[in-house]
This record gives structure tokens, sequence and C-alpha cells, in this order.
């Protein structure tokens, strides 16, 4: 059970669906998912939208407000973001619901409404689960938008889990054909994302230490599809930081399936970092993510030192 009577009464309001800072398809097919059932809904986005889930959205027909009002006069609903930090501003409202899966939830104000459920391997399975809760239909296209969360949230199913399959298996039964969602996301990449996928293998150093390998590189964005990348090519923990000239710095970091099945954690690592430097980190053993101010350079070797202290504690 997701809903209590607090929460039921929040649907009733309009609805306010913000989706985090770069938002990825899992954030923006949440929003579609709840926006194809409450017609009192609309989706925005604070900071920007991931090149995949603009594909979504277009492919989806679905106009999403991108600068979020001061203040709300309905319920807001948060959506795949850990922390205020991920997604804000947040507008004033009085009523602030909250639906998230990653391991760590903080930051929020007194009296925010929370579905926090870290065991689940995507924001969109959540919605699925709320949906059948609240006994309402799915339409066909909400049901693929949803399957596209799950699909590129666990890495192709890479990172699956068992409710994953039954979240999958649901949403291809009311119709989501798991071939369209392919085509959807498969797309040829911008050439902008293609040359920075390359400059971050061409600047990229790497060490071995003992069993592991870990990669490191700087670029100016696609920080997460860089880090997903260098692991394809054989890291296994992979560091990728940005920095802009105002000070504000960002890692990504990512861990092959191996080394997180033999207990490596980045979202603690990052949460470390993030005690030491201040800013914000969030994510999951496998995929995470550090938010601050600082020398890209410097914090990224931080991080390398505390993750090569944590590969030398596995067995
Ligand atoms: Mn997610």
């Amino acid at each position: 059970m997701l809903l209590n009577d607090k929460i039921r009464k929040a649907f009733d309001n309009d609805l306010l669906l913000l989706v985090h800072h770069h938002a990825d398809v899992d954030s923006v097919a949440s929003a579609i998912g709840l926006n194809s059932i409450f017609e009192k809904s609309t989706i925005c986005a604070s900071d920007g939208i991931s090149s995949h889930g603009q594909k979504l959205a277009s492919v989806m027909n679905i106009e999403i407000m991108e600068t979020p009002p001061e203040d709300w006069d309905g319920t807001v609903i948060v959506l795949d973001s850990p922390n205020p930090e991920h997604c804000n501003p947040v507008p004033n409202s009085e009523s602030i619901l909250v639906i998230d899966h990653h391991t760590k939830i903080e930051g929020w104000k007194k009296g925010t409404k929370i579905i926090h459920q870290p065991h689940r391997t995507s924001t969109a399975e959540i919605i699925l689960d709320l949906i059948l809760e609240l006994n309402l239909d799915i339409s066909k296209s909400c049901a693929n938008a949803l399957l596209c969360g799950i699909y590129t949230d666990t890495g192709q199913f890479r990172h699956a889990n068992g409710e994953t399959f039954r979240a999958a298996s649901e949403l291809a039964k009311i119709g989501a054909d798991p071939q369209e969602v392919i085509n959807i996301l498969d797309s040829e990449r911008p050439m902008i994302q293609k040359t920075t996928f390359l400059k971050a293998a061409q600047k990229m150093k790497w060490m071995q230490e003992g069993r592991w390998i870990i990669a490191e590189s700087r670029v100016g964005s696609f920080e997460s599809g860089s880090a997903r990348l260098l692991i394809l090519l054989g890291a296994d923990i992979a560091l990728v930081s940005s920095g802009n000239k105002k000070g504000d710095m960002r890692i990504s970091t990512r861990a092959s399936n191996r080394i997180v099945t033999e207990g490596f954690n980045l979202a603690t690592i990052l949460e470390e970092v993030a005690e030491i430097n201040g800013g914000s980190a969030g994510g999951h053993p496998g995929a995470a993510g550090y938010n601050g101010k600082g020398d890209p350079e410097a914090i990224s070797e931080i991080t390398k030192q505390k993750c090569i202290k944590s590969m030398k504690q596995l067995a």
C-alpha cells in the first residue's frame, strides 16, 4: 500500500509535476504517467531536460513548463529527486508530495508527504503501482512511457530485480510495446553528444588496483553518459566530472555490475564527499552523482582516493 488518506487527498488538487534538473527519462516518464491520468496537471522542469527525456516528451506530444512558478495553489509532486537541491526552486505550496526510489532521501521541509521505495529500480514502477492502487485506467501511451522509464533506469534491465519484471510485464499486458520503447530510446545521438563522448574517452586516465580498473575523465556536459561508456570500455569504476566558471561542479559516477555485486557502493562514497565539501550527493550503489562547489579535478581526485580505499576493502 502506497497511499494513505492524506496522500489520496493530495491528488484531488491541481497537480504540478516537478521533474529534477536535467531530467532523465525516468523522471519525465513518471510525470507523463501521472499527467495522462490527471487532467488538472502540469509537467514542469526546473533546469532542463536530458536529450532522451526530450525525445520521450516529443514522441508523446507533451508540453513541459520550463520555469517553476513561485507559488502553487495545489499539490506539487516531485518525481525522482531525493532532495530539494536536485530540483530547486521548488514552488511554495501547502501540499508537497515526493515520489522517489533513490537510496537516501533528505532535506525536505516538515510536512512533506513522501513515498520512498529505495528497493524499486525506477520511479516509473512506483507510479504504475500508484495508478493501479487508485483503480485508474492506464492508456497504451502512458504504459509505453512508464516502460521507457524502467528500461533506462535499469540500464536496459541489467540492474533489474524481480519486481522490475513484474512491473514491465504488467505494462506489457496494458499495451506497452517493448520494441516501440527501444525505437524511442535507441535513436541516433546528437552530434554534440557523440563528440563529447569521444572527448571523454580521449582525456580519460585509468589505473588498475588489484582486480579492478578505475577510470576518470572530464567533460563540459553529458557526464553520466560518458561515465556509462567508460564502464562499457572495461572500467569497474568511472568518475566523470565537469565544472563551470561560477565554481559549480558535478561528478557523475558509474560502477560495473561485478564490483557492485561484491559490495562496492558509489552512493556512500559520494555522500562522504558531500560531508567533506558540502553540496549534495545522491544515487544508487552502481550509479551516483555529486553536485557542489570547487575544482572538479581536486574533488574528482578525492573521490578517486575514496574509491580506491573502498576497492581495497573488498575481499
Ligand atoms: Mn530514477
